[in-house]
C-alpha cells in the first residue's frame, strides 16, 4: 500500500493546480489546510478508489453471472458527504491507511478533512438515500442508485453581519476522485417537438419527433458495503454536448445561436434546487426529473435486454423505488419505451409498469405535492402527456363503475386537476401506477392513510405500507464517533453491532456501571473539546467544555421552530439578567449551538438566522452572563459538520409542531451517539421514545391529533406573559434591527395566527428545559440516560429499514459473494 500511495503521490497526472482559491474560510479553518495535505488526500483517495473498483468489478461479474432481481433507487438527491473515511472503514483498512500515512508524514484525520462534501441534496430526503445505499451494499443486495451529477450542489452558506449569503458550491473544482466517467454509456433524452399518429400493420403507432435532444453521460460512484465485498453503484447522470446541431438552425446558417442553445440544454444537470418544502413548478426542474428517469430507464432496459429476449420476466428482475414523486414521470417514460420502442401493446405494458414501481412519500403538506401545468407537459413532453391521459381515462372508467356519479370524489381521484388552469397531479399518478406506497414513520403513515391519500387508501388499503426511516451506524457512529464506537465494542465484546444494531441493547446491562459511565463521559468530553476548538476558530468564542452543549442543527424552517428555541434562549438570558449573584450560581451553564441553511427565497427563515446572530451578539458580550449562556451559530451546516457536532452534543432539539415532520432522522443520529433529545411528539421522536422510554427523553407539547383543534382556538388564545415579554423585547429592538424582525414577530402574535403554535407550546417547552437542567446536574444519572439512549437505538438503523423494503416491497434476496 505504501508503494501504491507513494506512486500516486509522485504521479503527475494526479497533481492539481497550485493556486487554490475557492476554499471558504470555514473549510480552511476546519481543515488546517496545507497544500501537501490536499495532494496527499488525493493520492490516498485514488489508491482507495482502485480497491473499490476491484470490488465493484467482482460484484458486477457476480451480478452478470447470477442475474438476480435488482433494486434501482431513483432519487433527485443523494446527500453523500465525504467518501474517504467511510470507504476505508467499510472495507476494513482504516488502520492500515492511518499507519501508512503516518510513515509518510501525514495524519489521516487531517487528510480526511481535505475532501469537499458531495452535497447533492437538501436535507433528510437526500441523506436518507445516501444511508440507504450504505445499507443496501452492506446487506449484499443487488442494488443501484440513480441520480443527477449536479455541478453545483447545495449552496455554501456564509454569514455577513448576521445575514445569510449564498455562494455556488462548485464542488468539482478540485476533481472528484470517487467517480468514474463512462464516456461510452450515454443516452439521448428527448424534449419538446410533436407526435404523429400513423397506421402500421393495421395498428396505430405514435412517432415522437423531439425538438431538443440532450445526451446523458454516466458517472459511476462505487459504494462499498461494510464487512462484505459487495460494492454497489451510484450512477449519476450529467448532460453533455451531443455533438449534433438541430438541422433547423443549422440550415438557416445561424450556427452560433445553434451552439449557444445547445449549451443551454446542457445546463440541465448543473444545479440542485435548494428548496425542500415548497413546490415551485419550474420547467427546468421537470426537465431534470425527466433527464434522470429517461436515462436511467433506458440504461436498465438495455441491461435487462442483455440477458432476456422479451419482457415477460421484467417484473421478476427489476424493482424501482421512487424517492418521493420527483421521479414519477418515469411511469410514463417506461410506458413510452415499452409501447413505442419495444412495440408491446397497452395491456402488457401497463401490467409490467404497475409491477415494477413503488413510491415513498415524504410529504406532509398537500401544497407540497407536485403538480405540473398541463400546458407545460404538453409542450415539453407531448408523448408522455398522451400516455398520462390514457392512464387516467382507464382509471376514471374503473372509478365510475365503482363510485357512479360521485363527481366530487372522482375529481379528487383524477390524475388531471380540472379548473381554469389544468394540472397533472404527480402523486395521483404515483398512487394509480405504483404497486406500493409507503410512509416514513408511524405517525406519517397514519396521516397519509387518514388524510393525505385517504381516497386511495379507502380503495386500495393493500398498497399502503409503513417503513420508518433509519440512519447508517457506519457513518454516524463508526466514522464520526470512533472513540465511542470502540468503547461500545469493548463493552459488548464484539463489533457485530456495526451490522446488527439491535446488539446495542446489551449496553443496558452496564448502563449503571460506574466504569462504563466514566469512560463514556470521558469520550463525550473529548468530542466536546474538539467542537469547542472548532468554535473558537470560526467565531473566536471560547466556550466552556463542561457547560451543557445544547444543539439544534437542521435546515431552517418555520415548522422546525428554531424561533421557539431562540425565544427560549432570550427568556433564559432575561432570567439570568434579573437574578441575584447568589441565584446565578445555581444556573446550569449552557452553550446553545444552532446551524442550518435557509432556502434562499424564504424570508422568515433568513430572519431567524439574523435573529440568532443578533441575540448571540448581545448575550455573548454581556459580562453579567459570562459563561452561563453562550449562543453560537455554526455556518455552512452540511453532512461533515453534522459529523463533528453530533458526537459532541449533550442535548439536541427537535421541535417541529406535532404533525409537521414526516419523520426526521437527525434525532436518530443524536440519540445513537448518547445525546439526549428535547422534542415534540412529532415524527420519529415518538418512536424513539417508545424504544428509549420516556424517562430517557424530554418530550413535551401536544400530539398531532390535538393540533387541528388548537389551531381553531388560536384566535382566542393569549400566550403566557413570559412569551409576550420576549416577543416585546425583539419588537422593541433590544437586539437591534427592530423593523427587520417585525414580520417574524407578526407570525406569532398580533397579525399572525401563530400557525406553528409557538405561544401555545412555550410553557411546556420551558418545563422540558427545566427538567433538562435538573437532570444535567446529576452526573451519574445523566451518564446512565446517555448510555440508555444509545442502547435503545437498535431499531433506527437503515439496515432494518432496508430489510423491510427488500422483503415487503421489492421481494429481492441478498446476493452473497462466496
Ligand atoms: C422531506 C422533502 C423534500 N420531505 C421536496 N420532503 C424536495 C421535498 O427538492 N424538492 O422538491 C426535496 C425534499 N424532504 C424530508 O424527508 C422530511 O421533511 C423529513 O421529515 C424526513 O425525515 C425525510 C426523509 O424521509
Amino acid at each position: 500500500m505504501y508503494k501504491l500511495m507513494d506512486q500516486y503521490l509522485k504521479n503527475d497526472t494526479f497533481s492539481i493546480q497550485k493556486n487554490i482559491v475557492d476554499h471558504s474560510e470555514y473549510t480552511l479553518a476546519r481543515s488546517r489546510f496545507r497544500f501537501d495535505d490536499f495532494e496527499a488526500y488525493q493520492a490516498t483517495a485514488y489508491s482507495v478508489r482502485d480497491r473499490l473498483i476491484e470490488r465493484w468489478n467482482d460484484t458486477h461479474s457476480l451480478m452478470r453471472e447470477k442475474d438476480p432481481k435488482r433494486i434501482y433507487y431513483l432519487s433527485m438527491e443523494f446527500l453523500m458527504g465525504r467518501s474517504l473515511l467511510n470507504s476505508i472503514v467499510n472495507i476494513g483498512v482504516k488502520g492500515q491507511y492511518a499507519d501508512a500515512l503516518k510513515q509518510l508524514g501525514f495524519d489521516l484525520e487531517i487528510l480526511v478533512e481535505q475532501e469537499r462534501d458531495a452535497a447533492l441534496g437538501n436535507g433528510g430526503l437526500g441523506r436518507l438515500a445516501a444511508c440507504f445505499l450504505d445499507s443496501l451494499a452492506t446487506l449484499d443486495y443487488p442494488a443501484w442508485g440513480y441520480g443527477l451529477r449536479y455541478e453545483y450542489g447545495m449552496f455554501r452558506q456564509t454569514i455577513q453581519d448576521g445575514f445569510q449569503l449564498e455562494h455556488p458550491d462548485y464542488w468539482l473544482n478540485f476533481g472528484n476522485p470517487w467517480e468514474i466517467q463512462r464516456v461510452h454509456t450515454t443516452y439521448p433524452v428527448k424534449f419538446y417537438g410533436h407526435v404523429d399518429e400513423i397506421q402500421e400493420n393495421n395498428k396505430k403507432t405514435y412517432i415522437w419527433t423531439p425538438g431538443e435532444t440532450v445526451e446523458a453521460v454516466a458517472y459511476d460512484n462505487p459504494i462499498p458495503g461494510y464487512g462484505t465485498k459487495n460494492t454497489i453503484n451510484l450512477r449519476l447522470w450529467a448532460a453533455k454536448p451531443s455533438g449534433e446541431l438541430e438541422l433547423d438552425s443549422f440550415s438557416t446558417g445561424d450556427y452560433v445561436n445553434a451552439v449557444l442553445s445547445k449549451q443551454r440544454a446542457e445546463t440541465i444537470s448543473s444545479i440542485l434546487y435548494p428548496d425542500d418544502r415548497t413546490y415551485q413548478g419550474k420547467e427546468l426542474r421537470l426537465k431534470q426529473q425527466v433527464f434522470l428517469v429517461s436515462a436511467s430507464l433506458q440504461d436498465v432496459v438495455r441491461r435487462y435486454k442483455d440477458f432476456h429476449s422479451d419482457f415477460a420476466a421484467f417484473p421478476q428482475k427489476v424493482a424501482f423505488q421512487l424517492n418521493d414523486t420527483h421521479p414519477i414521470i418515469g411511469v410514463a417514460e417506461l410506458m413510452r419505451i415499452l409501447l413505442d420502442e419495444e412495440k408491446l401493446d397497452w395491456v402488457k405494458s401497463w401490467e409490467i409498469t404497475t409491477k415494477v414501481f413503488s413510491f415513498t412519500n415524504h410529504a406532509i403538506l398537500p401544497e407540497a405535492l407536485e403538480k405540473w401545468p398541463l400546458e407545460l407537459l404538453e409542450n415539453l413532453l407531448p408523448r408522455h402527456l398522451q400516455i398520462i391521459y390514457r392512464i387516467n381515462f382507464y382509471f376514471m372508467e374503473e372509478m365510475k363503475k365503482k363510485f357512479g356519479d360521485d363527481l366530487v370524489r372522482l375529481s379528487r381521484l383524477s390524475i388531471i386537476e380540472e379548473g381554469e388552469k389544468k394540472n397533472v397531479r404527480m402523486a395521483n399518478l404515483a398512487l394509480v401506477s405504483c404497486h406500493t406506497v409507503n410512509g416514513v414513520s408511524k405517525s406519517h403513515f397514519e396521516f397519509i392513510k387518514s388524510s393525505l391519500f385517504k381516497d386511495f387508501h379507502d380503495m386500495w388499503p393493500h398498497k399502503f405500507q409503513c417503513k420508518t426511516n433509519g440512519v447508517t451506524q457506519r457513518r454516524w457512529m463508526a466514522c464520526s464517533n470512533p472513540d465511542l464506537s470502540q468503547l461500545i465494542t469493548k463493552w459488548l465484546g464484539t463489533e457485530a453491532w456495526l451490522k446488527e444494531l439491535d446488539l446495542l441493547l446489551g449496553l443496558r446491562l452496564h448502563a449503571n456501571d460506574y466504569n462504563l459511565q466514566e469512560q463514556w463521559m470521558k469520550v463525550r468530553r473529548s468530542n466536546k473539546s474538539r467542537l469547542a476548538a472548532y468554535i473558537q476558530i470560526i467565531s473566536g468564542a471560547k466556550v466552556n467544555v463542561d457547560a451543557m452543549f445544547d444543539v439544534q442543527i437542521k435546515r431552517i424552517h418555520e415548522y422546525k421552530r428554531q424561533f421557539l428555541n431562540v425565544i427560549g434562549i432570550i427568556h433564559r438570558y432575561d432570567c439570568i439578567k434579573n437574578m441575584t449573584a447568589e441565584d446565578r450560581k445555581k444556573v446550569v451553564p449552557r452553550v446553545c449551538i444552532l446551524g442550518g441553511k435557509a432556502p434562499p427565497g424564504y424570508e422568515n427563515a433568513k430572519r431567524i438566522i439574523k435573529l440568532i446572530h443578533a441575540v448571540g451578539d448581545k448575550l455573548n458580550n454581556d459580562p453579567d452572563v459570562g459563561d452561563l449562556l453562550k449562543l453560537i451559530f455554526i455556518p455552512d451546516y452540511n453532512v461533515s459538520m453534522a459529523e463533528l457536532v453530533i458526537p459532541a452534543s449533550d442535548i439536541s432539539q427537535h421541535l417541529s409542531t406535532a404533525g409537521s415532520e414526516a419523520c426526521g432522522t437527525g434525532n436518530m443520529k443524536f440519540a445513537m451517539n448518547g445525546c439526549l433529545i428535547v422534542g415534540t411528539k412529532d415524527g420519529s421522536n415518538v418512536e424513539i421514545q417508545e424504544e428509549l422510554g420516556s424517562e430517557n427523553m424530554f418530550l413535551f407539547g401536544p400530539s398531532a391529533e390535538d393540533i387541528p383543534e388548537l389551531r381553531t382556538e388560536q384566535k382566542d388564545f393569549q400566550p403566557v406573559l413570559e412569551f409576550r415579554r420576549v416577543v416585546g423585547m425583539i419588537r422593541k429592538g433590544v437586539f437591534g434591527n427592530a423593523e427587520y424582525f417585525q414580520p417574524l414577530c407578526d407570525t406569532i402574535d398580533g397579525a399572525g395566527d401563530d400557525y406553528y403554535l409557538l405561544g401555545h407550546d412555550f410553557p411546556s417547552y420551558l418545563e422540558a428545559q427545566a427538567a433538562v437542567d435538573k437532570a444535567f446536574v446529576d452526573k451519574k444519572r445523566w451518564a446512565e440516560m446517555s448510555i440508555l439512549s444509545t442502547a435503545g437505538c437498535g431499531q433506527f438503523s437503515t439496515d432494518r429499514t432496508i430489510r423491510e423494503y427488500a422483503e415487503e416491497i421489492w421481494n429481492v434476496e441478498p446476493l452473497r459473494h462466496s
